[in-house]
């Protein structure tokens, strides 16, 4: 559930479990994550993580695993999110394999109509909610039911906001005062799990690496709009087989934007991201 100074807090039949992890572990070159399922072994109060089981996925930061949706939250609202940012992590989510959740919030002061357009067409659930009226909570509340979630957004979207009005009982500290912490927590990576009901654990994580984040697994030029879900009808229907869908002739990804098909934004994202990719590619090459 959480991790702090060399301690591992395991929830095991629903008591919270202090654990150390096996000196072992360390040799094999293994850290135990948050959302990491383990096996522990119990000593009085306390206990000792014995053995990591499969993970579904995992991020390096915040340093999390088996996150079934990464809930993204957008705003139309101050701050105004900026669709290139969504699209890096988009990406970074279907590299490694994690589901996605669009949360448009503050809905109460604009209904991002413009957002709306954009992430309608992309192919994720995207639920416009208020976390000050409550407004389409309910909706969202059943979509990760019994999941693992990590909110992210940039500061100020209303990740603590929201996470409130999921589970008012916790009362996670939201404004100016979050903002300061937010970025302390960002840099010293501490990731906890709330359980807001119904089996559903909940990561407050405001930064999340994304893209070019050196302790990722790299995303090549040449895999990047496969990670683009609603660009599949179009890869492999462009005249050329190897076609970056950027400049060539026949491109089918390029025809489906003209139509209509693909937003526009979206394929933006793409060619700014494969440049960046293309970049980062050549670095690894030459170093
Ligand atoms: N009107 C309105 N205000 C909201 C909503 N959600 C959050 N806010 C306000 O936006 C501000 C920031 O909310 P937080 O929940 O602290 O934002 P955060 O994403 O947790 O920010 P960090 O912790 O800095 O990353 C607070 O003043 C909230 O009251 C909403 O749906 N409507
Ligand atoms: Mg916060
Ligand atoms: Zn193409």
């Amino acid at each position: 559930m959480s991790a702090l100074s060399g301690f591992y807090f395991v929830r095991s039949e629903g008591e919270l479990i202090r654990c150390r992890a096996r000196g072992r572990f360390r040799k094999d070159g293994l850290t135990p994550l948050v959302g990491d399922r383990v096996v522990i072994a119990r000593d009085g109060s306390d206990g000792t993580i014995c053995q990591l089981l499969p993970r579904k996925n995992a991020f390096n930061r915040p340093a999390v695993a088996n996150v079934d949706y990464l809930v993204m939250l957008l705003s139309a609202a101050l701050p105004v999110t900026d669709p290139y940012l969504v699209d890096r992590i988009t990406v970074r989510c279907e590299k490694n394999h994690c589901g996605v959740l669009l949360v448009l919030n503050k809905c109460d002061l604009d209904p991002g109509e413009e957002l709306w357009r954009i992430y309608a067409r992309s192919g994720y659930a995207l639920y416009p909610v208020s976390a000050k009226t409550g407004q389409g909570v309910q909706a969202l509340r059943q979509a990760i039911a019994g999941k693992i979630c990590c909110f992210t957004g940039n500061s100020g979207v209303g990740k603590s906001s929201l996470i409130n009005t999921l589970a008012p009982d916790l009362a996670i500290p939201t404004g100016e005062v979050s903002q300061k912490l937010g970025r302390g927590r960002h840099t010293t990576r501490h990731v906890e799990l709330f359980d807001v009901g119904s089996g559903t654990l909940l990561g407050d994580t405001p930064g999340f690496a994304s893209f070019g984040d050196e302790n990722e697994t790299p995303i090549l030029p040449e895999e990047l709009a496969g990670l683009f879900p609603e660009f599949a009808p179009y890869i492999g229907a462009c005249r050329f087989d190897d076609c970056t869908h950027r400049k060539e002739p026949g491109c089918a990804l390029r025809a489906a934007v003209e139509s209509g098909k693909v937003h526009p934004s979206r394929y933006s994202s793409y060619l700014r991201l494969y440049d960046e990719a293309r970049k980062l590619d050549r670095w690894e090459l030459e170093n």
